[in-house]
Formats: C-alpha cells, sequence, structure tokens
C-alpha cells in the first residue's frame, strides 16, 4: 500500500469520531448570517462549507495545513500533496515512496490522444486538457466498485486510488495537450529519474534546471485556495453526488478555464505583453497609467488585480517576483510586471471599486513561465490545473472519508425576498 494511503487510513477513524462529536454537541450552534445582498453577491462571505486542506485569510493569503504559503516554497509538489491529505510533510521514505507510486502510474492510456486528436486544431489547451481527463473516466476504481455494490465505509479508497492515478498521470496528460496543440514534435516520455514538478517541465521539452525549479515552485504556489473558490466549490459539488473524481476534477477545472478565475494568467499576461509591444519595453509610469485607464474606462477588469476574499498582495505573487528577482530581473516582461505592481493599486484605488486593488496569483505568474521561453499564453491555466488537482483530489478522499453528504442549499426567489424584507 501507498505509504500515503496508510498514513491517511489510520487518520480516518479519529476524523470521523472528531466531526461526530462536533456535530452531536454543538451542531445547533451558528456560524454565519446570510444578507439579501450576499445571496444576491455570489454568497461572497458566507461560511457554509467545510474545507480542511487549506485557509485563505484576507489579510495573509493562503495557508496550507496550518503553514503560510511562503514558508513552503521550498517544498516539492509531491510534498505538498502529502501534506494537503495528511496535515503532515512526509519523510524522505515517504516522499520516495509517493514519487515511486506516481511514476508507476504516469502512462495516459492511448484512446485519450486520439480523443484529443480529433477535436479541432485551434481548440483551448483547457478544453483539450479537461476533455482528457474526462475521457480517462474510463479507467475509474470508484465507479467500477460502487457498481459491484462496496460499503459505504471503503469509498475513501477507490477514491484515493483515482486521485493518485489521476495525479499521476495529469503532467504527461498536460504535457502531451502542450506539444500536440503547439506542433511542438512527439511527446516526450515520463522520465522515472525527475520528480513530479520537473518531470512536467522535461515532458515540455524543457531541461533547464531553472526552469525546474520555476516549475516546482508554480505547482506548489496554486495547489489549494481552500473551499469556496469556483473550481473547488464545484469539484466539491459534483463529487458530493458521488461522481467519481474525473467527473469531478474536470468539473472544476471547467469553472479554473473562466476568465474571472485561473484564465485570469493567461489575459494577464496578454495585458503585459501589450504593454510592453505598445511602448517598445518598458513603459514610463505615466503610459503605465495611461494604459490602465484606457483599460478601465473600456469598461474592462484589469487582469490579475483584485480577489473575492484577500485583502493584501498575494504572498503567491510575492513568491514569483521573489523568484524572478534571482532568475529574470532584466527581462523586460518581468519588469513591466513589478512595475504594474507599483502603479496598479494606486489607479484601482483612485478607480474607487474593486475591494482589493493588490495583485493575485496570476498577475505574476506568466512573467516566470514566459522568460524560460514557455510563450503560449492560452496554455498557462492548464498549469494551473495540474497544480490546483492536488488541492481538489485531497479535499475529495477526504469528504468521501467522512461521508460529506450531497451538497444542496436552499435557493429562494426574488418574489420570497420581496416578501421577506416586506416590499
Ligand atoms: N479591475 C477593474 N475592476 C475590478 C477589478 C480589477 N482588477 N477587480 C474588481 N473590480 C471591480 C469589479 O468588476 C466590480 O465591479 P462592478 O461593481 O461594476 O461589478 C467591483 O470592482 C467590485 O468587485 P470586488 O468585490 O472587488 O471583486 P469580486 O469579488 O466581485 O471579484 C475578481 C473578484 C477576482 C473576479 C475581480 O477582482 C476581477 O475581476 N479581477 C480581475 C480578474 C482576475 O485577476 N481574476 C483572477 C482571480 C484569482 C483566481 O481565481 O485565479
Amino acid at each position: 500500500m501507498p505509504a500515503l494511503k496508510d498514513k491517511f487510513a489510520a487518520q480516518i477513524p479519529g476524523l470521523q469520531t472528531e466531526i461526530k462529536t462536533i456535530t452531536k454537541e454543538h451542531g445547533d450552534k451558528k456560524i454565519s448570517d446570510v444578507s439579501v445582498a450576499q445571496a444576491y453577491g455570489g454568497m461572497r462571505g458566507v461560511k457554509g462549507l467545510i474545507c480542511d486542506t487549506s485557509l485563505v485569510e484576507p489579510e495573509v493569503g493562503l495557508i496550507v495545513r496550518g503553514r503560510p504559503i511562503l514558508e513552503l516554497t521550498d517544498k516539492i509538489p509531491e510534498e505538498i500533496f502529502f501534506l494537503l491529505l495528511t496535515g503532515d510533510l512526509p519523510s524522505a521514505d515517504e516522499l520516495k515512496d509517493l514519487q515511486a507510486e506516481y511514476a508507476k502510474r504516469s502512462t495516459v492510456p492511448d484512446y485519450v490522444w486520439k480523443v484529443l486528436e480529433a477535436m479541432p486544431k485551434e481548440s483551448h489547451p483547457m478544453a483539450m486538457f479537461d476533455t482528457g481527463i474526462l475521457a480517462m473516466e474510463y479507467e475509474s476504481e470508484f465507479r467500477k466498485q460502487y457498481a459491484a455494490g462496496m460499503s459505504k465505509k471503503d469509498y475513501w479508497d477507490p477514491c484515493f486510488e483515482d486521485s493518485l492515478n489521476l495525479l499521476a498521470k495529469l503532467p504527461s496528460l498536460a504535457a502531451g495537450v502542450y506539444r500536440m496543440r503547439y506542433d511542438k514534435g512527439p511527446r516526450i516520455p515520463y522520465d522515472t529519474n525527475l520528480d513530479w514538478g520537473a518531470n512536467y517541465a522535461h515532458m515540455l521539452g524543457n531541461d533547464d534546471e531553472d526552469f525546474y525549479k520555476a516549475m516546482r515552485l508554480y505547482l506548489t504556489l496554486h495547489c489549494d485556495h481552500e473551499g469556496g473558490n469556483v473550481s473547488a466549490f464545484s469539484c466539491h459539488t459534483v463529487g458530493s453526488a458521488l461522481s467519481d473524481i474525473y467527473y469531478a476534477v474536470s468539473a472544476g477545472l471547467n469553472g479554473l478555464a473562466g476568465p474571472l478565475h485561473g484564465l485570469a494568467n493567461q489575459e494577464c499576461l496578454g495585458w503585459i505583453l501589450q504593454v510592453v509591444e505598445k511602448f517598445g519595453g518598458v513603459p514610463t509610469e505615466q503610459q503605465l497609467k495611461d494604459f490602465a485607464w484606457e483599460t478601465l474606462n473600456s469598461g474592462k477588469v484589469i487582469p490579475g488585480y483584485g480577489h473575492a476574499v484577500l485583502r493584501c498582495p498575494d504572498p503567491r505573487f510575492v513568491a514569483f517576483v521573489n523568484f524572478g528577482a534571482k532568475y529574470c530581473a532584466d527581462d523586460d516582461v518581468y519588469k513591466t510586471v513589478k512595475m504594474v505592481f507599483d502603479i496598479i493599486p494606486g489607479v484601482l484605488k483612485e478607480h474607487g471599486k474593486a475591494k482589493n486593488p493588490q495583485p493575485n496569483v496570476d498577475a505574476g505568474s506568466g512573467s516566470i513561465l514566459y522568460h524560460f521561453g514557455l510563450r503560449e499564453f492560452p496554455y498557462y491555466t492548464v498549469l494551473f490545473a495540474v497544480s490546483r488537482a492536488m488541492g481538489m483530489c485531497s479535499q475529495l478522499v477526504i469528504n468521501r472519508a467522512l461521508g460529506t453528504p450531497i451538497t444542496r442549499p436552499k435557493s429562494v426567489g426574488t418574489d420570497w425576498i420581496k416578501k421577506h424584507v416586506g416590499m
């Protein structure tokens, strides 16, 4: 049995007892009120979901199992997945074991490539990636064992197996999509001597050791962002119907593909490149301000800025800027990203709409990828997706172990609201 599975299995009875006790002894206590504005406003701030893998504090940012993300930037993604699922970082042996499991399970079945080859050549890489995941649903252990009459108490086990199988294959699938979509030549096989993140870089076709580092950092930083963001919540809801992990993760990633969510990283680099092209390099402060106002006055958002929860510069953005200072400080795109950080918060404050005028993760990531030659920016959300699948899978496995019921909040109509408020 994989060491990670062993460790998680040992935790399940304690987790179940804890939840049972909390709901039995405190189940009637209120944790949130919901206003009319919140009901019409995307449920912002409503506490109605449980997520133990990570937390997003408005003034701190992402905290994974009690550890602020900036304390985890030297960890590799395998360690992060172990941490998300169990609350502990792996020992050296546990890490090796997880890497061996990934290597063993990394091959994407041939039929998946045939499905992707049948798609229009200009398909969006996210549509191809999500289609590949859905096509692999055929592999689901959960679905097979459910059909065979598995007991409820065993649900987590094939869900765990599906998770590991899926995560092991995602770098191969994502890199294959890249090479197919952008005519980069034949697929490059998984190298069993490399870790998961370096393998992804390798299979994309770039074996620069610094790019390996960038990729590990990228996959670590995007791993999870608590339970209520579009992708996590969609994945949770679909999974709560006992749809297996292939259905649920693909659903979550379809949400990540939206421009207000993960696709913002593609939009953001596009915006930065427009600036660099228009001004023939790094702009002056005034040029940048004017360009930002042009964007805002044409009714568009400044991509990479603002957040539904955060009220500080996103620490993941800070981590990318720190990385860039070491590896691409002289790059015009990186320099423009830094200048945008100096200028845009002030512009957005003056604009007066965004509750948080500070950068989110998407404001910085693209410049690093661009520096290392990954310049097909419609592809960027796929990288985000490979990483975010770790959060989704760990949340789903935990929910299967806890027997979390099907999600079903109550909706009301506008007539009901009018009556309720006395209109
Ligand atoms: N540029 C211009 N206007 C912005 C803005 C930005 N970067 N961020 C917010 N606003 C505007 C909103 O569009 C909204 O305007 P309306 O009242 O006209 O609808 C107003 O400010 C209030 O919005 P908010 O409460 O501050 O933000 P929301 O919680 O509604 O939305 C987010 C959050 C991220 C969708 C929004 O800030 C945005 O569109 N940012 C740009 C896109 C982006 O970077 N998305 C990536 C987020 C991270 C991720 O999920 O990957």
